[in-house]
Order: structure tokens, then sequence, then C-alpha cells
């Protein structure tokens, strides 16, 4: 465990300025969660000359790497932005491939991930995804259920729009039925009927790939959450950009607004 933090004590100066060791890293204050959104799957794909999916299925190979890196430094949670309500708009074949890769990651990983003590969780709307994605996800986050370390929470289907308009339909019925009084409702209330009600909120968004919005990703959760770019494409992100992602956080006062 933490081979690759101890092997190497290397400083490494960056654009972005914080000058960090593994061991500094360690040492420092984690985030709890991470959230993630990996973009530049199919700009890494263009850039060869490959199709799409090509670098969706490189990205899924980084998705295994960061969850292990996550998992070792004892994250609470890391949340991943697999497919959007508006990926649907995609060429069939390629929502076709995408909709696979559940199935094949899981095939590959989830006996590691339950070794790791790796817990699974989707979040979205996850009725509207094909049966055989749904039968995969499902017996992994059953399998997984009794794990206690790292929750490997994947956002499937999810728009946060859509997530909170829920939630809002839920309070109203229960307000309706007399199960909460309009006065109850407050922003503890309101994170309770979201899709994230057992995960704290991220302290750290990362975004790959150059673009610089939130792109309908947990609009609520991400109030006071430090957010970080790179032009780093999501094939080519390496446990050293993870490791950069929170040696930067580490150096940035949060101060919530308050003095
Ligand atoms: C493609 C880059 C893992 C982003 C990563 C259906 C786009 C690779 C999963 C996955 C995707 C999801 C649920 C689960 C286990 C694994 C995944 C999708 C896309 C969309 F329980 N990678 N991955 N799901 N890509």
């Amino acid at each position: 465990m933490l081979n690759f933090l101890k092997r190497t004590k290397v400083s490494k100066k960056t654009a972005v300025g914080a000058d960090f060791s593994r061991s500094d890293i360690l040492s420092g204050t984690m985030p709890s969660h991470v959230a993630i959104i990996m973009d530049g799957n199919g700009r890494w794909a263009n850039k060869r000359a490959l199709p799409r999916i090509a670098g969706h299925h490189e990205g899924m190979k980084v998705v295994r790497k960061i969850t292990k890196l996550a998992s070792e430094l004892g994250l609470d949670a890391l949340t991943l932005y697999a497919f959007s309500t508006e990926n649907w708009k995609r060429p069939k074949i390629e929502v076709d491939f995408l909709m696979k890769l559940p199935e094949e990651f899981l095939a590959t990983y989830l006996p590691e991930l339950i070794q790791e003590n790796v817990r699974v969780r989707v979040m979205g709307d996850k009725d509207k995804l094909p049966g055989h994605t749904l039968t995969a996800v499902d017996r992994a986050i059953r399998e997984t259920s009794g794990n206690t370390g790292l929750i490997l929470n994947f956002a499937l289907n999810y728009g946060s729009r859509t997530e909170i308009i829920e939630a809002v339909k839920k309070i109203a019925d229960d307000a309706k039925n007399q199960k909460l009084h309009i006065e109850q409702i407050d922003e503890s209330l309101l994170s309770d009927y979201l899709m994230t009600n057992e995960l704290q909120d991220p302290d750290l968004l990362i975004r790959t790939s150059g673009e610089i919005r939130l792109s309908n990703f947990m609009l609520w959760q991400l109030a006071y959450t430090e957010l970080w770019f790179t032009e780093v494409l999501w094939p080519d992100f390496k446990e050293e950009d993870f490791l950069q992602a929170i040696a930067d956080f580490q150096q940035r006062g949060r101060r919530f607004g308050g003095v």
C-alpha cells in the first residue's frame, strides 16, 4: 500500500505553482470527497486518428488507476461523471459502446475493488440504462455494499437540475402528505433528498481537457468546493496529476466566505 508514494520523493514545479512532494501530500489535509469530470476522451482519440470509443476505453483504465490511488490515500469518496443526461444525443453506436463499459470495467476490476474494500455506488436515473448495464452495476453495488473503504460513486445518466427537481417534487409530496412541515425545509433537508444524501459535499472538483464549466454536474453540492482545471485529457491523466490537484487543494485557504 502506498508503495508508489513512498518510492520517490521528487518535487515537481508546475505552472499552477504548488511545489509538491508525495510525503507532503500525505501529511497535509486530505480532501474527503473528490469529484471528477472525466473530459477529453474523444479528443484523445481524434489526436491519434482513432475512433472515439478507443478514447473511452483508454479512459476506463484511468478510472481504475485513480480509484486505486484515491483508495490508498484514504479518501472517503470519489465521484466520477461517467455519463450525463446530455450524452444520449451522441451517435447510437457510441452510446451503445459506452453502455458496455460498466460491464467490462466490473468484469475486469470488481475482484480488485472488493479486495480493496471499495464500495461502488451509482447516482443518476438508472431506469433509462439498458438492462445489461443495470444488471452489472446492480451486482457490483450489491457485492460491495458491505465494504467500508472508499465510496466509488459513478454518475450515470446524471443531471444536476433534474436531481434538484426530483428532490423538490419529493419534498412537496412529503409536505402534502404531512410527513414534513414547510418550516422544516432548509439546506440540510434539501441535501437529504438529493442522490448524494449519504455523501459529504465534494471538497475538490477536477475537470480535465481544458473545459472550464460545471456542465450541470452537482450544482448544489459544489457550492463551496475548490475547483481545479487541467488541459490534460482524461486518458492522459496520471497519478501525478491527481496528486498535483490535491497539493494545490492543500495550498488553498478555504474560508467559506467568512473572514
Ligand atoms: C467513458 C471516461 C467506467 C469517461 C471513463 C456508461 C467516459 C470511461 C464506468 C463504470 C465510462 C460505470 C459504472 C460502474 C462501473 C464502471 C463507465 C461509463 C463510461 C458510462 F458501476 N468507465 N466508464 N461508465 N468511461
